[in-house]
């Protein structure tokens, strides 16, 4: 039986052509800043996000967190969305590891969280609170649709955190789904942040890896930061080999996996019982939630599984699908068919 795996754009596998860059990559030791493939990996990095320098890491989870750690003491303040996954799905490292105070804010549904609250969200001098020091934003926004939030936004975000002396962070685990989906260079998207995650490993198909992004003095500082919390990898090359090819050949790509989104969202909405709006749907990770009389979610779920198709049951009925490279528009057909029969 052929596998559909819908469950997220993580299960990609490295290409032939990143398993042979793997196997022959030159390394060296990276703690020693000794590796030449994870330098030339971070300054392709930092080149195509139109910053100073760049970090690799080895998660995105770990990306984030070094990152806040690098623009907070404890006991500072950020102000992220309620949907973000820094909040919602990275254990509270921020808390946890940084004394960080998350003040969270209500997202809209194409991930942006309206300027005016943010403004207000700010904290003046009072003995009484914690000094607020960053704005996190997420592009694209997994939770809210995986929403692209445009450079017009991006841009004003910055201007406000400027004129409060804060610093903004972004999570752009797939901000390259975002620079595709929005036809934009995606430094239009990152030329006001002060610090950039994005993933390697999630649309872009490499196994292992992230890499943060912000000016010299400010990577220096995250070096030791990830050292601290047991980023320092060795001979970790070979995981950056693929982070090249990755970056020099997936990212183009991603459109069709917008576009296979887009085939499973217009075809789900013809379905008895699902409810999706597919105009939210802008690039591979879409939402429904199953109403249906007859199949229960968890039945569905069940269902479309012994059929091959996997996908993720969050709360409330409600459903993830992420499309990817193994995915092809043929099998994101036959996925629809399989929920047709389940369905109908
Ligand atoms: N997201 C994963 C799960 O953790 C939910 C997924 O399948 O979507 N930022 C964003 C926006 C993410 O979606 C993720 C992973 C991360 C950060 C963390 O990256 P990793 O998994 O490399 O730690």
């Amino acid at each position: 039986m052929q596998i559909i795996d819908l469950r997220s754009d993580t299960m990609t596998q490295p290409t032939e052509a990143m398993r042979e860059a793997m196997a022959k990559a030159e390394v060296g030791d990276d703690v020693f800043n000794e590796d030449p493939s994870i330098h030339q990996l971070q300054d392709m990095a930092a080149e195509k996000l139109g910053k100073e320098a760049a970090l690799f890491l080895p998660s995105g989870t770990m990306g984030n967190l070094v990152s806040l750690l690098t623009h907070c003491g404890r006991g500072d303040e950020i102000i992220l969305g309620d949907q973000s996954h820094i909040f919602l799905n990275e254990v509270g490292g921020l808390s946890a590891l940084g004394g960080i105070h998350p003040h969270t804010l209500p997202n809209r549904d194409d991930g942006t969280i309206p300027l005016e609250s943010l403004e207000s969200a700010i904290r003046h001098s009072d003995l009484h609170y914690p000094p607020t020091r960053l704005i996190c934003l997420e592009n694209t926004h997994n939770y809210c649709y995986g929403s692209p939030l445009n450079p017009l936004y991006m841009d004003s975000v910055a201007e406000l955190a400027r004129k409060y002396g804060l610093k903004v962070h972004v999570d752009g685990a797939r901000i390259f789904n975002a620079s595709i989906a929005l036809s934009i260079d995606v430094r239009e998207l990152t030329r006001q942040a002060d610090s950039v995650m994005f993933c390697l490993s999630k649309g872009l198909s490499a196994p292992v890896g992230s890499v943060i992004c912000g000016t010299r003095d400010w990577v220096q500082k995250a070096r030791k930061w990830r050292k601290m919390v047991g980023g320092g990898m060795r001979q970790a090359g070979h995981l950056a080999a693929a982070g090249i090819v990755a970056l020099d050949t997936q990212i183009d790509r991603l459109a069709e996996d917008h576009q296979n989104a887009q085939t499973l969202a217009q075809g789900l909405k013809q379905l008895p019982g699902v409810e999706i709006d597919p105009k939210k749907n802008q690039t591979n990770i879409l939402f429904f939630k199953l109403v249906h009389p007859k199949v229960s979610p968890e039945e569905f779920l069940g269902q479309m599984e012994s059929q091959g198709v996997k996908l993720l049951l969050m709360e409330g009925g409600v459903f993830r699908a992420v499309l990817n490279r193994m995915v092809t528009q043929e099998q994101t057909r036959s996925a629809l068919q399989i929920a047709k029969s389940v369905l109908e």
